[in-house]
């Protein structure tokens, strides 16, 4: 059985998309286009974040009446690991209300390898998407002068297509402490 995936379509070719379908259990999808002066549509899968896509948008021009059917979109899953590092202000381990995320963290996975890197950022946040499965080691590089709260490596266990968040690193920077 194929994965449900969200298809859009642009009516007029004018980069907003105006339709949105699923494709069914065997990959179909369709639609029932409305008429455009142009002729012009384009088609894009947008595929979840558990898959990478291998064909782009596809620009279909299409008089009145005609059907296409041969627009195809190519994807395959990949294992995603997601997580903040963030700033343990209370040095517990857990991210707790309030506790900022920090960007600038350097996140790694290893095993199976090769090794990736990740430097957080946008409050924190780092995303893995990796083509395979496993056992997977996740760790983080601190930034200078910071000490690291939460164990490591933090393992993660991801067949292709699974998803595991909060994947969280915690670090905080004891010159900062008052007291
Ligand atoms: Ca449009
Ligand atoms: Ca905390
Ligand atoms: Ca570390």
């Amino acid at each position: 059985m194929e994965p449900s995936l969200t298809i859009r379509l642009d009516v007029g070719n004018d980069g907003v998309f105006d339709l949105t379908t699923t494709t069914n259990s065997s990959g179909f999808y369709s639609f029932n286009i409305p008429a455009t002066p142009s002729g012009a549509y384009r088609v894009a899968l947008f595929p979840p974040i558990t898959r990478i896509s291998t064909t782009g948008p596809t620009l279909v021009v299409l008089p009145n009446g005609e059907v296409k059917d041969d627009a195809h979109f190519g994807s395959y899953p990949v294992a995603v690991i997601t997580g903040t590092a963030f700033d343990d202000l209370n040095g517990n381990g857990a991210l707790d209300g309030g506790e900022p995320g920090l960007d600038g963290v350097t996140i790694t996975v290893g095993g199976p390898p090769p090794a990736f890197t990740q430097i957080t950022s946008g409050g924190g946040l780092y995303t893995f998407q990796i083509d395979g499965s496993g056992a997977f080691f996740v760790r983080q590089v601190a930034p200078a002068g910071r000490i690291e709260t939460t164990s490591e490596p933090q393992l993660v266990v991801l067949g292709a297509g699974d998803q595991e968040s909060d994947v969280n690193f915690g670090s905080f920077d004891p010159i900062s402490i008052s007291g």
